[in-house]
């Protein structure tokens, strides 16, 4: 039997994957936790509790007391938001890691971690095209900086330790279900809302910027394939490449115009076209592919599809009549 921890179970992902792991491992055994409310679904349908991942005494307590035996470790300051914190964002992104790891080290119930890296991993010197599962890696981003120590860290306890963390590099995801948490792909979230409420978006990356990005049910089905290898399979140790789309605002304006004709982009770019400048364009992820035969299943056509259908019942059961 698994008792599973998740740690920023209030997030983009957190909010989505919880749902999904209490379904498969049963809802009383999957621990939802996070320094914020966590959404009413995720407290109703099981076991939850306010706990600060910084806070290393509690967490390992709480692994102890409730017998853990998968942390997945969900919480960080995204790209955006990092890049006006720097030094509190290193400081919540590594201690935060450290805490995992090492409870994951001491306590012989935690059989498996995981951790999410990023696409931030790479930088302006990487090529932006196909970008392999093993190049140049030089990111200029605080985010990405911690997420590169982060997967060397994995790698380490690993090797060092036998810690049986695993790890992916998640491009931007794109979700209905709770709003995206400071990051550079954000707008890629926000602009259906806009479209749905408003017609318009101005959108703070430029029209041409292409980037990385993933459905969120294709991520949660990545995460749980990867999570359920066994670990004779696992020949990667630091982060796995996933791709599932790649995009342009224009492109993805021009996706969503075909379902509200009237939608408009405007473009404002701001301190994340650097960021984004700097992020590969498309992603080989022919490693993970072969690994676990793991595949993406939504292009852009559908994920656009389901995006503005679900959005618009979010707003009628809101009773706000887009
Ligand atoms: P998010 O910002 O939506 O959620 C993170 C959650 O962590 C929040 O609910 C926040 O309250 C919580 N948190 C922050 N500090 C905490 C603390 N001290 N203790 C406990 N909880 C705390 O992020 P997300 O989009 O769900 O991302 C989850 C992970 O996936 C992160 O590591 C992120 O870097 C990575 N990732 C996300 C994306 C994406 O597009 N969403 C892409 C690549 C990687
Ligand atoms: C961000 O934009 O910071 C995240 C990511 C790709 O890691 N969505």
């Amino acid at each position: 039997m698994e008792n599973i921890l998740i740690i920023g179970a209030a997030g983009q992902i957190g909010s989505e994957l919880t749902l999904t792991l209490r379904e498969k491992y049963g809802k009383e055994n999957v621990f939802a936790t996070d320094i914020k409310e966590l959404p009413r679904d995720i407290r109703e349908s099981g076991p939850t509790e306010m706990l600060d991942i910084l806070d290393d005494k509690r967490l390992i307590h709480f692994v102890i007391r409730h017998k853990i035996t998968q942390i997945y470790h969900l919480a960080a300051v995204l790209s955006g938001n990092a890049e006006k914190i720097p030094l509190q964002a290193w400081r919540i992104n590594m201690d935060s890691l450290f805490n995992v790891l090492e409870t994951a080290r001491l306590v012989e119930d935690v059989k498996r971690v995981f951790w999410p890296s990023s696409i931030a991993v790479f930088g302006a010197t990487t090529p932006k095209v196909n970008t392999p599962q093993m190049t140049i890696m030089e990111p200029n981003t605080v985010y990405g900086i911690s997420k590169q120590a982060g997967e060397r860290w994995c790698e380490y306890y690993f090797r060092k330790f036998g810690v049986d963390v695993r790890s992916i590099r998640y491009p931007g995801l794109i979700s209905y279900k709770t709003e995206a948490g400071g990051g550079t792909t954000d707008y890629a979230v926000e602009i259906f809302y806009e479209a749905i409420k408003n017609e318009r978006y101005e959108c703070f990356l430029k029209p041409d910027t292409r980037l990385p990005m993933m459905f969120m049910p294709d991520a949660i089905d990545a995460t749980i394939s990867l999570m359920e290898l066994d670990a004779s399979k696992m020949s990667i140790r630091s982060s796995y490449n996933v791709g599932g789309m790649s995009f342009t605002p224009e492109e993805l304006a021009a996706e969503i115009k075909k379902h509200i004709p009237s939608f408009e982009i405007t473009y404002k770019p701001d301190f994340r076209q650097a960021i984004a400048d700097s992020w590969p364009q498309t992603i080989d992820d022919s490693v993970a592919r072969a690994n676990d035969g793991w595949t993406h299943k939504y292009d852009l056509a559908k994920m656009v599809e389901i995006m503005i259908q679900e959005i618009r019942k979010k707003f009628k059961k809101d009773n706000v009549g887009y």
